[in-house]
C-alpha cells in the first residue's frame, strides 16, 4: 500500500486543529470540536449550492434589504441558519454575530457554559451565487470575555482583530476549500466528498512577497481618493501587472494567499469606510495573511489593530503580499 497517500487522507480537519496544541488541554478539545462544526456548516452550504439551480427555493432574492442596506439572497439567509443550527446544543458556542443579523444572536442553551463567539459572513460574494460562480463563507472565533448577555457586545469593542482565537475560510469553487489558522500558520483542506471529510491539503502557506495580481473594482475609479487613483496609473504604467476580480473576496482572496498579489477596497465617496465589515470579513483575513506573512492594512493602520466602534464597522482593505500592500501604503501616505 501506498502509505503516504493513506497518511495524507487521514489527516482530517479535527485531528488537524488537536495536533496544532502542545497537548490535549480542554481549550484544545473546544477549538477542535468548534472547527469540526463549521466544516459541517461548510460541508451543508456547499451541498446546497451545488443543486441551487436545480431547486425550486434557493436562488434569488428574499424580497428583503438587511441591515447594512444590501438585498437579502434565499442562500444569504440559509446559510446564516446553517451556522447558527450547527452550535446549537453544542456548550461552545454562546454569541453569534455576521452580517445578515443586526443584533448579536444569542443561543440560550449554550450560554452559561459556552465561552465562545462567532463572528461569520455566511455567504460572501453572494451576487455570485445566481450565475454558479464562486462564493465563501467566512469564520472568526474569539473568547467571550466578561458576561455580556444584553447585546452591546463591549468586549468586541474594544479590542482589535489580534485577539481572534481562530480565523478562517471556506470557499464553494470547483472543489470545497477550507483555510484557516489558530495563529499557528495558516492551512488549507479541501472537502473530499466521498469522504465527507476535509483533508488536509496544504500546511503553513507563505504568501509570496510580490505579487503580479492586483484585485479591485476598478468601476469606482471616480469614487476614490486621489492617492488611490494615482497607485491604479502606477499599475497601468508598469509592466508585470495583470488584474484579477470575481466579485467575491474569498476567491480574490485565495488566488493572492496562494500565488502573491494584492487586492484593495479602498474607501469611496458613497462609502468613505469601504464597503467590507471589519469584524467578519477584514480582519479574520487580516489574521490570515498575517499568519501567512503577508500584511494587512486600511492604508493608514494594520487591519489587526482597528478597533470597531459598532458591530457592523467598515474599514478599507489592502491586504496581500507585503511589498504590494506595501506600495499602496506608501501611495496614502504620500498625499496623508
Ligand atoms: P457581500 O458579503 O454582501 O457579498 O459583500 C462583500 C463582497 C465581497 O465578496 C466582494 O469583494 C465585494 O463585496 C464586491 O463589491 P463590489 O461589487 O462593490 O466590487
Ligand atoms: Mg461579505
Amino acid at each position: 500500500i501506498n502509505e503516504h497517500a493513506l497518511d495524507r487522507d487521514c489527516t482530517t480537519l479535527s485531528r488537524h486543529v488537536l495536533q496544532q496544541f502542545p497537548s490535549f488541554t480542554p481549550e484544545a478539545q473546544d477549538i477542535s470540536a468548534i472547527m469540526s462544526r463549521l466544516a459541517l456548516a461548510g460541508k451543508l452550504i456547499a451541498r446546497r449550492l451545488s443543486r441551487a439551480g436545480l431547486m425550486d427555493n434557493a436562488l434569488g432574492f428574499t424580497g428583503e434589504v438587511n441591515v447594512q442596506g444590501e438585498s437579502v439572497k434565499k442562500m444569504d439567509i440559509y446559510a446564516n441558519d446553517v451556522f447558527i443550527s450547527v452550535f446549537k446544543q453544542s456548550g461552545l458556542v454562546c454569541r453569534l454575530a455576521s452580517e445578515e443579523m443586526e443584533k448579536l444572536y444569542y443561543i440560550p442553551e449554550n450560554c452559561p457554559i459556552g465561552r465562545y463567539t462567532l463572528l461569520y459572513d455566511p455567504i460572501d460574494g453572494s451576487s455570485n451565487v445566481d450565475i454558479n460562480l464562486n462564493v465563501g463563507s467566512i469564520f472568526s472565533i474569539r473568547q467571550q470575555v466578561g458576561n455580556d448577555l444584553d447585546g452591546t457586545a463591549q468586549d468586541l469593542l474594544q479590542t482589535g482583530g489580534r485577539e481572534q482565537i481562530a480565523a478562517g475560510y471556506i470557499l464553494y469553487g470547483p472543489s470545497t476549500v477550507l483555510v484557516y489558522s489558530i495563529g499557528n500558520g495558516v492551512h488549507s483542506f479541501i472537502l473530499d466528498p466521498s469522504l465527507g471529510e476535509f483533508i488536509l491539503a496544504e500546511e503553513n502557506i507563505k504568501v509570496p512577497n510580490r505579487g503580479a495580481v492586483y484585485s479591485m473594482n476598478e468601476g469606482n475609479f471616480w469614487q476614490w481618493d486621489r492617492s488611490i487613483r494615482d497607485y491604479i496609473r502606477y499599475v497601468h504604467r508598469h509592466e508585470g501587472y495583470t488584474a484579477r476580480y470575481s466579485g467575491a473576496l474569498v476567491g480574490d482572496f485565495h488566488r493572492i494567499l496562494l500565488q502573491g498579489g494584492v487586492f484593495i477596497y479602498p474607501g469611496t465617496l458613497k462609502k468613505p469606510e469601504g464597503k467590507l465589515r471589519l469584524l467578519y470579513e477584514t480582519a479574520p483575513l487580516g489574521f490570515l495573511i498575517e499568519q501567512a506573512g503577508g500584511w494587512a492594512s486600511t492604508g493608514e493602520q494594520a487591519i489587526l489593530d482597528v478597533i470597531p466602534d459598532k458591530l457592523h464597522a467598515r474599514t478599507p482593505l489592502i491586504i496581500g503580499s507585503t511589498e504590494d500592500v506595501k506600495l499602496v501604503e506608501s501611495f496614502i501616505q504620500e498625499l496623508a
